[in-house]
């Protein structure tokens, strides 16, 4: 059993972060993501802005997980997707956000099961067993929101308004921060 300062351990640098996530097992990345306390400073060298879309910025990828800053411009949205089999955890850094599940019926359809709205500091979880999703910044500002996957997803199925379906997607990072230590 952890000890009462363990379960109260909050990750105050990215990199203890990164450490933690790679040295715990996966039953245990609920709490970490719950525990994160990091400044709004910490995320400024993993931010990219693009008016096509939200932009996806690698902070670490590994064989077991992914770990990955979104950052959204106003009204900024994602496709309806599913998340490649992995599970997802979301930890809001900074902004407003609504969350859209959906499940396919019998027929092929797409139904709202449920919308979510999350704030700063608020963590979601999500995995295929519950549908799929979509997520919006519902901010009058930029906003930013850190993407825990395990293991890292690599393509998923996002679904086409034009089609009418779900296509396949291969999933890109438009930026990969490297620690200082890493940099030669
Ligand atoms: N899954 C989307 C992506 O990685 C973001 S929505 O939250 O899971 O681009
Ligand atoms: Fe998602």
């Amino acid at each position: 059993m952890n000890s009462p300062q363990e379960n109260h351990t909050s990750y105050q640098s990215l990199e203890g972060l990164v450490n933690a996530l790679s040295n715990e097992e996966k039953s245990k990345y609920t709490d970490i993501i719950r525990s994160i306390n990091l400044p709004l400073s910490a995320f400024e060298n993993c931010c990219s802005w693009s008016d096509k879309g939200y932009t996806r910025n690698c902070i670490r990828d590994t064989d077991k997980f992914e770990l990955i800053l979104l950052c959204w411009e106003k009204g900024q949205v994602t496709p309806i997707h599913d998340h490649g089999g992995e599970e997802c955890w979301v930890h809001i850094i900074q902004g407003k956000f609504r969350e859209t599940v959906y499940n396919v019926d019998d027929l092929g359809e797409l139904n709202v099961v449920k919308t979510n709205i999350s704030n700063t500091g608020d963590v979601t979880y999500m995995s295929d067993f519950m549908g799929c999703h979509s997520l919006e910044n519902l901010s009058d500002a930029r906003s930013l929101s850190l993407h825990l996957y395990a293991k890292p997803i690599r393509n998923c199925n996002a679904f086409d308004d034009d089609l009418g379906e779900f296509v396949h997607k291969d999933l890109t990072y438009n930026t990969v921060f490297e620690f200082e230590d890493e940099l030669t």
